[in-house]
């Protein structure tokens, strides 16, 4: 059975299905799936029953694979390539990974190398809450004027995760148990500064690059200044006609293009936010799509400067 690729909204996310991922991948639907994912930037797989072997192997079949980044040392404890986002308890500590993306942020974009893509599939899923949404910043961009289009192009921001509001903005009783290796990590990953505008290096199609979780202020702008464009940026990008809501199943295999979306998980499936509701579990492997280079530290332009 050949491929098909359904539409799930006008602007954004697609679903594939007649593909089973536990059997090699025919170079005609290998080809197709590339084609599909760079027209809807976002597809879901459903019913994907494989294991990490096979999940890394569609990974590879979609772009490079990033063992190796700032966040592998969150990685699963026997594949380097998965990097795993649950919620579980772990010695009796919760885990470091259980908030990440609770903001509109694009994945590595506070490193040299953000990423250029990533497949995420749900192991385990609460039975409601945990949706992940995603904004198409190509779409935004196109309904900025002409001139406003240009400002940006010649804007760069900081992004920062110690900065950003992931952990320095959880609840006040969990700030204070952020492990060493969450510390380390901070420490290890220096304010960058990133193009405001990017160009898709395979469509040539410009998108924003903006959120909340990492980018800290317009490079050169004062925080008043700043503040108000990337609001109106994250507020433009994430009406919902440019998104796509994920609601998760069981199985689902997602693959999103970091070079010209944002996503963010809804995070109303956490004890620590929905009291009552009991923390369901939720589990999640991700393999990440290896980005080109792009940024500089801000340290060294600003001793340029
Ligand atoms: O858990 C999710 O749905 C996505 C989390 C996230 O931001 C990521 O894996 O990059
Ligand atoms: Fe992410």
């Amino acid at each position: 059975m050949s491929i098909q690729i359904k539409r799930l909204t006008p602007t954004i996310g697609a679903e594939v299905s007649g593909i089973d991922l536990r059997n090699p991948i025919a170079p005609e639907d290998a080809a197709a799936l590339r084609a599909a994912w760079q027209k809807h930037l976002v597809l879901i797989l459903p019913g994907q029953d494989i294991a990490p072997e096979q999940h890394i192997a569609f990974a590879r079949v979609m772009g490079q694979v990033d063992s190796d980044s700032a966040i592998s040392v969150f990685g699963h404890p026997k594949y380097p390539e998965i990097f795993l986002l649950t919620n579980e308890m772990k010695d009796g500590k919760p885990s470091d990974t259980r908030d990440v993306g609770w903001q509109w942020h694009v994945d590595l974009t506070y490193t040299l190398r953000p990423s250029a893509g990533a497949v995420l599939h749900a192991l385990e899923i609460p039975e409601t809450g945990g949706d992940t949404m995603f904004a198409n910043m190509e779409a935004a961009f196109s309904t900025l004027s002409p001139t406003y289009q240009q400002m940006l192009r010649g804007l760069e921001a900081v992004h920062d995760i110690s900065h950003g509001q992931w952990w320095k903005k959880r609840n006040p009783a969990v700030v204070q148990d952020n492990s060493k290796t969450v510390r380390d990590f901070d420490a290890r990953t220096p304010p960058v500064v990133q193009p405001m505008v990017r160009k898709h290096p395979d469509t040539g199609r410009e998108s924003i690059l903006v959120g909340q979780a990492v980018v800290d202020h317009i490079h050169g702008m004062t925080r008043e200044e700043s503040d108000p464009i990337i609001d109106y940026l994250t507020a433009l990008a994430t009406q919902p006609e440019f998104v796509y809501r994920h609601r998760w199943t069981r199985g689902d295999l997602l693959i999103w293009d970091n070079r010209c979306t944002m996503h963010k998980v809804v995070h109303d499936h956490n004890e620590a936010v929905a009291p009552g509701t009991k923390g369901q579990m939720r589990r999640m492997h991700r393999v990440t799509l290896q980005g080109a280079p792009s940024g500089r530290l801000l340290h060294a332009v600003d001793k340029a400067a």
